[in-house]
């Protein structure tokens, strides 16, 4: 089989969800990052049903989305790992599903509602890391348009930002109920796609430097102070520790 290809940004959370999985379950691949708006032409071009990013290519194989490429990448794990042991694989996704549904997606409106908004300069250097020369200059050229575009489709502002901080916040607290005083993983006793997909979501919050991105390069301001405020919240320190122990790299 060609090595499969899987198109990402590289500032996504549910792309490093995505990679992650792939890295850990030992499938050899080829990552392409690929920039905002050239991402689209993909649609097309693989049939796909949304634009949305990650994608995994393997041969005639059209993989979309984060958690398919999870199942996709455990039918292809050179390791014998699995992040869905049968005994408790329901749970696994259904914690999976509300993360990839709320955490995910409000994590990044409270992160771009300031960052892409107020400083669209600050975030534009995570959107060109792994470009090729072309989109990089591309994306230099179209960076003013596409940022409005960007903030209509994520429904970006002052006040939906706060919304999001909100939630954000209740959902640590949900994750601090399941985590119960100490718990080791979110579901059962191993490291599963839940604790993968909690981690890759939260991962800009929690100040873990075990990311393959290292460190968070920007923060804006607001969502700054409140990584500090909340930076010894035991959801965010667990977090650290599922990248410290399962993302460190060599
Ligand atoms: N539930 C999807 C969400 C993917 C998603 O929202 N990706 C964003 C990047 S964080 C994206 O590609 N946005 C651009 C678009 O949808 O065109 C998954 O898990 O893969």
């Amino acid at each position: 089989m060609a090595t499969p290809t899987l198109f990402v940004f590289a500032i996504s959370h549910y792309c490093e969800k995505a990679r992650w999985a792939l890295e850990y379950l030992g499938v050899d691949f080829e990552l392409r990052s690929v920039a905002p708006g050239v991402h689209t032409r993909l649609q097309k071009k693989y049939g796909l049903s949304g634009t949305s990013l990650p994608l995994l290519v393997a041969g005639d194989e059209v993989v979309h989305g984060s958690a398919a490429i999870i199942d996709w990448a455990e039918a292809h794990a050179s390791n014998g790992r699995t992040l869905t042991p049968a005994a408790v694989a329901a749970d696994c996704r259904a914690v999976e599903g509300r993360l990839d549904d709320i955490a995910g997606v409000h994590t990044r409106r409270y992160f771009y509602s300031e960052a892409l908004v107020e400083y669209p300069d600050k975030v534009k250097p995570a959107f060109l890391e792994g470009l090729s020369f072309r989109e990089r200059l591309l994306l230099h050229l179209m960076w003013p348009r596409i940022t409005p575009v960007m903030a209509r489709r994520m429904d970006l502002g002052r006040e939906q930002g706060e919304e999001s901080r909100t939630i954000v916040d209740d959902e640590l607290t949900w994750l601090e109920a399941l985590l119960d005083g100490g718990r080791a993983y979110l579901v059962g006793d191993t490291f599963t796609r839940a604790d993968l997909t909690a981690a890759s979501l939260f991962a800009r919050l929690s100040g873990t430097t075990d990311h393959p991105r290292g460190k968070e390069g920007y923060l804006p301001p607001r969502m700054a102070a409140d990584q500090q405020a909340w930076l010894e919240r035991p959801a965010l320190a667990w977090i650290r520790r599922i990248y410290a122990e399962h993302r460190r790299q060599g």
